[in-house]
C-alpha cells in the first residue's frame, strides 16, 4: 500500500529534499509552506518524478489556517502516515540584549508552537489507526549553544524535549517519534537568518564545507527504512569540520 507522507517546510532546503526522496522512496507527498508558487514548483518536480502530490498553502505559526489547510486534503491524502515536522528558522544572531523581540517571537511561533500545531492536527489519526511516524527537524542547536544562538537554541532545545515526550506519550500507541540534529547545512537558512544579506549568509560557510539538504533526506532516507522494531530516536549529523555548535575548523 502506498504510504502518505506530509513535510511542513517544503518550499526550500531541507523540506524540498525531504519531499523529493520521499518521492523517489514512492510515497504519496503533501507538501506545505506560504510561499505559494515555490509550492507550486516543487509540486511539478514530484509530479516529474510521477509523485503523487497535494500541496497545503498555510502558514504554520496559525493554528485556524493549519487545521482549515489539513481538513481540506482529499481522501486519497487524509490517512497520513509519515509526519516530517522541518518548518523553522533562525531570525538574526545577536547578543540577547541587542535582539528584537519581533525575531524571538517569529522563532517560538514557527519553531515550537507551529511544531505543536501541526503536530496536534495529525498525532489523532495516527493513534487511532495504532500506527505512524513523527520526524521533528531539530538541530545541533538543540544540544549546545552558542553565543547570538540564545532563542533559536533555545527553540531547538523545545523541539528535543517535545520530541521525548512525544515518544514517551506514544510509546504504546504504535507510533514512532524521531528527530534529526543537523550541523551547518547551506540552504537558504542563513539567508533567512540575516534578512537577505547574501554576503553575510555566504560568509556562514567560509572556509569549509557545508553539508546540504540531500545530507539530510539521507538521514531521513535511514530513519524512515528501519524495520518495525527499531527506532532511531536522534541523528546528528555535522559537516566534517564542525564539531559543536560553536567550534569548526576553516581552513
Ligand atoms: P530554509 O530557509 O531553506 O527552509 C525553511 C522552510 O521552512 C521553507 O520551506 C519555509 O517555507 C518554511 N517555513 C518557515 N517559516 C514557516 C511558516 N511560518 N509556516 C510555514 N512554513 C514555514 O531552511 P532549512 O531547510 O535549512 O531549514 C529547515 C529546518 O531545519 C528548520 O527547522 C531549521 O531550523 C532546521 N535546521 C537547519 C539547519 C541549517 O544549517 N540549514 C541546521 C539545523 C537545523 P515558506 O517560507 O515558503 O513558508
Ligand atoms: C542551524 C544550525 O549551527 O546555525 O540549526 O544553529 S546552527
Amino acid at each position: 500500500m502506498i504510504k502518505t507522507a506530509l513535510v511542513t517546510g517544503a518550499t526550500a532546503g531541507f523540506g524540498r529534499a525531504i519531499a523529493l526522496r520521499l518521492g523517489k522512496l514512492g510515497y504519496r507527498v503533501i507538501i506545505t509552506g506560504r510561499r505559494k508558487e515555490r509550492l507550486e514548483d516543487v509540486a511539478k518536480d514530484l509530479q516529474n518524478i510521477g509523485t503523487e502530490v497535494f500541496a497545503l498553502n498555510f502558514d504554520v505559526r496559525n493554528f485556524e489556517a493549519s487545521q482549515k489547510a489539513i481538513e481540506s486534503l482529499p481522501e486519497k491524502f487524509r490517512q497520513i502516515d509519515l509526519l516530517v515536522n522541518n518548518a523553522g528558522l533562525a531570525a538574526g544572531q545577536a547578543p540577547f540584549d541587542k535582539c528584537v523581540l519581533n525575531d524571538f517571537e517569529r522563532m517560538i511561533d514557527t519553531n515550537i508552537k507551529g511544531l505543536i500545531y501541526v503536530s496536534k492536527l495529525i498525532i489523532p489519526q495516527m493513534v487511532e489507526r495504532g500506527s505512524g511516524h513523527i520526524v521533528n527537524i531539530s538541530s545541533i542547536a538543540g544540544i549546545d549553544v552558542y553565543p547570538g544562538g540564545n532563542i533559536y537554541c533555545a527553540t531547538k532545545h523545545a523541539v528535543n524535549a517535545i520530541t521525548k515526550g512525544m515518544r514517551l506519550d506514544l510509546l504504546d500507541k504504535g507510533v514512532k517519534v524521531s528527530s534529526i540534529s543537523p550541523g551547518m547545512a547551506e540552504t537558504e537558512f542563513s539567508l533567512v537568518r540575516f534578512d537577505g544579506d547574501e554576503q553575510r549568509a555566504k560568509s556562514v560557510y567560509d572556509g569549509l564545507v557545508p553539508m546540504d539538504a540531500d545530507d539530510i533526506a539521507d538521514a531521513l532516507e535511514f530513519i524512515i527504512t528501519r524495520p518495525p522494531h527499531v527506532c532511531i530516536q536522534d541523528i546528528l549529523l555535522t559537516p566534517s569540520a564542525q564539531a559543536n555548535a560553536y567550534v569548526s575548523f576553516r581552513k
